[in-house]
């Protein structure tokens, strides 16, 4: 918080001016991760310039993710999120990845429960009429941080008793016999809706990934078709190519 550096950049308006100086010394390291910032009145006093002003400044870094504030206590730099790198190619479950990772998945149950499916369930389950499905949908977490929402629906018959799912439904439907050995996945763009951006701690219109997969037992019968939202600013899906035969 040099006065001088502050001082060299006088064409932009004063909170513009400081808000660019700490951004630069997060980004330069000179500010560290997690490091507390000196309080509001001590940074006006030190800069010369009005507390509204310092104010100003904050509240654009916090709304840019450079810098959060927690109640109470102060204003910080923010942890550096590190993305999840999903490979693309293996047929693995979320709780599975997640401890590859280290990381211990958990999830806050949205809906499970047994029901009719949808036509569209149905269609891609290959139900006949009066055949129900087991619906699991929840917030996945992993180390406590919300990654994903998932709907993942699933014959019953499969699954007769849905409360057997408490993390892992792979490792439910393998211990009946039922695990998938092959899926087919679709990914696409969007922006969250408002009630899911509250789910996953993000604003109204974030980005993220809706990823549907189908997936089949050895003998080709559909076991499960799910529908989740992954976090864009979480997230990336790597995959091989190699040239065509
Ligand atoms: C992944 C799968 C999902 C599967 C779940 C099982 C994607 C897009 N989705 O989240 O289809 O149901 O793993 O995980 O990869 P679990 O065994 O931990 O419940």
């Amino acid at each position: 918080f040099d006065k001088a550096r502050f001082e060299a950049e006088t064409a932009t308006p004063l909170y513009l001016r400081l808000r660019k100086i700490v951004r630069d010394a997060v980004r330069a390291g000179r500010l560290g991760e997690t490091e507390a910032l000196p309080s509001e009145r001590d940074l006006a006093e030190r800069l010369g310039v009005s507390r509204v002003t310092v104010r100003k400044a904050i509240e654009g870094l916090v709304k840019e993710g450079v810098l959060v504030q927690r109640a109470g206590s102060g204003t910080y730099v923010a942890p550096r999120r590190s993305r999840i790198e999903q490979p693309l190619s293996h047929l693995t479950s979320f709780t599975q990845d997640m401890a590859s990772r280290g990381l211990a998945a958990d999830q806050i149950w949205l809906d499970r429960s047994v029901g009719m499916p949808s036509p569209e369930e149905a269609m891609v389950l290959g139900l006949s009429p009066g055949d129900a499905v087991a619906r699991f949908h929840r917030l996945r977490r992993a180390g406590g941080e919300p990654l994903a929402i998932e709907l993942a629906v699933v014959p019953l018959r499969y699954l007769p008793d849905p409360t057997e799912v408490e993390t892992s439904l792979y490792a439910v439907l393998g211990r009946h016999g039922h695990r998938p050995v092959r899926a087919l996945q679709r990914l696409q763009a969007t922006a969250l809706m408002p009630e899911d951006a509250q789910r996953l701690g993000l604003a109204a219109g974030s980005p993220a990934l809706f990823i549907q997969r189908v997936s089949y037992l050895p003998d080709g019968r559909v076991v499960e078709f799910v529908r989740s939202h992954y976090r864009g600013d979480a997230y990336d899906f790597v995959a091989e190519l190699t040239v065509a035969p």
